[in-house]
């Protein structure tokens, strides 16, 4: 049990649901591995939503919003991380969510579909095919779902994948802490933001932008400049450590 007035309480409690996840076999172990990299840019961020994070967001909002055929991408980390907060994206954004894995195996599709249900999602079913342009795994989706999506949003996303959807046509959204990730680099949109701050800023935002101010954020989009923004603000923090 962590005691919540622990000065590390919300870093602590995520630690935890990953190892639960990781034994019940919803994350992979390599997503342990995942969890700790995005911990440790998540110190260099000071652990909070910066400006441009938080611009970054709404963007990702406008994208959604004005998408014909919005789709949000879970695997394992996003699923033990945030069920609950993915089943409040889908309503404000009506767009359907579908489970893709890295370490695909049918066991684990099954359990992360579970979860999500168990928290509200609609997650959506078919017969997967290979029909992205990939080797491994992840190329397995479905047709109406990841396949005819026009803006998808990738949660810690895989570099390979980002750039396949890219690729393809498709506007792909992005969730990652670290800013210098080559999924970071090749997404139409990275927002540097740890996931359980950042979904409920996109889902906020979803409610909040009105039809003309969602055209202005989507033509305004600059990757390169969030990017940059966010290794501003890490060194910032850096310079600033000791003081
Ligand atoms: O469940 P699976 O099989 O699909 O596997 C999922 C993982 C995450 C293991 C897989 O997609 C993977 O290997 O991802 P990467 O290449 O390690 O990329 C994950 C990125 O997410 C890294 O750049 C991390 O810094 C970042 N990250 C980790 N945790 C968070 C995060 N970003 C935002 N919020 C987090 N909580």
């Amino acid at each position: 049990m962590i005691p919540p007035d622990h000065p590390r309480y919300r870093s602590l409690v995520a630690r935890e649901r990953i190892a639960r996840c990781a034994r019940e076999g919803i994350v992979s172990l390599e997503g342990i591995a995942a969890h700790g990299r995005g911990e440790a840019f998540d110190y260099l961020l000071g652990e909070r939503t910066s400006e441009s994070a938080l611009l970054a967001e709404k963007t990702a909002a406008a994208f959604l919003i004005t998408a014909k055929n919005p789709v949000i991408s879970v695997n394992g980390n996003t699923a033990a991380l945030a069920a609950g907060l993915i089943r409040d994206l889908q309503q404000a954004s009506s767009a359907s969510v579908e489970v893709n894995l890295f370490h695909r195996t049918e066991e684990r599709m099954t359990l992360i579909t579970g979860l999500l249900e168990d928290h509200g999602v609609r997650v959506l079913s078919g017969t997967f095919e290979r029909l992205l342009p990939l080797s491994h795994d992840r190329a397995w989706c479905l047709r109406q779902g990841i396949y005819e999506s026009d803006v998808i949003l990738v949660p810690l996303e895989d570099g390979d994948r980002c750039e396949a959807l890219r690729s393809m046509g498709k506007t792909v959204i992005t969730i990652d802490l670290n800013p210098l990730s080559r999924t970071s680099r090749t997404a139409s949109l990275t927002i540097v933001d740890e996931l359980t701050r950042a979904l409920p800023q996109i889902t906020r935002a979803c409610g909040e932008i009105p039809g003309e101010q969602a055209t202005k954020f989507i033509r305004e989009c600059d990757n390169t400049r969030f990017l940059k923004s966010a290794l501003r603000v890490m060194e910032g923090n850096l310079a600033h450590a000791l003081d």
